[in-house]
């Protein structure tokens, strides 16, 4: 059964201003995750077979969040989760409304979203003991768009597939 989440996913653009970033890791710091795979996770919602999926999307696409702007200012880390990250310097309002909205959606199918309070990151290494909080020069990320991913175990680490993306409302 597939492994599904909904994420903001970077384009290209961000995805070269990020690389600039992990620069900032001391060298031997965990394992770096392949710049392809730079996201930020909005909810894990584990393994989702066809019905269920149907319904996420339909769901997903009814969403009306407007689009928003994140400036990632921080590199930090979790030692208790074993990754280190990059975090915005603040949570815009239209994040809070985006993700009120999925876990409404995900409640409606039955799923159980994460009752932990949510804190937007962009996860950059895993197998991280320790990284000295620094602060990077600002990343800035213009969000037009949600997606919904499947992940999968492959070879050398996690492979992520699109399976949909939907658009937030521009002003
Ligand atoms: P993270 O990068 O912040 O650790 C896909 O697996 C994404 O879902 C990962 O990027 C991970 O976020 C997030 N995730 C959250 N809870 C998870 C769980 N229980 N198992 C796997 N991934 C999880």
């Amino acid at each position: 059964m597939p492994r599904l989440f909904f994420a903001l996913w970077p384009d290209e653009e961000v995805r070269a201003r990020l690389a600039v970033a992990l620069e900032s890791l001391p060298p031997g710091t965990g394992r770096p995750v392949p710049l392809c795979n730079l996201h930020i996770t909005l909810a894990f919602l584990g393994d989702i077979n066809e019905d269920p999926q149907r319904s996420l999307r339909a769901g997903a696409a009814t969403i009306q969040a407007p689009a928003f702007d994140l400036v990632f200012s921080h590199l930090g880390c979790w030692p208790h989760a074993a990754v280190a990250w990059l975090a915005p310097e603040n949570i815009p309002l239209a994040l809070v409304e985006l993700m009120a909205q999925l876990q409404s959606q995900c409640r409606d199918i039955g799923l159980k979203p994460d009752t932990r309070p949510y804190h937007p990151h962009l996860t950059i290494a895993r197998k991280v003991r320790q990284v000295r909080d620094v602060n990077i020069a600002p990343i800035h990320w213009q969000i037009c768009s949600f997606s919904l991913m499947e992940s999968a175990r492959g070879r050398t680490g996690s492979e992520y597939r699109a399976l949909g993306h939907w658009p937030l409302i521009s002003s």
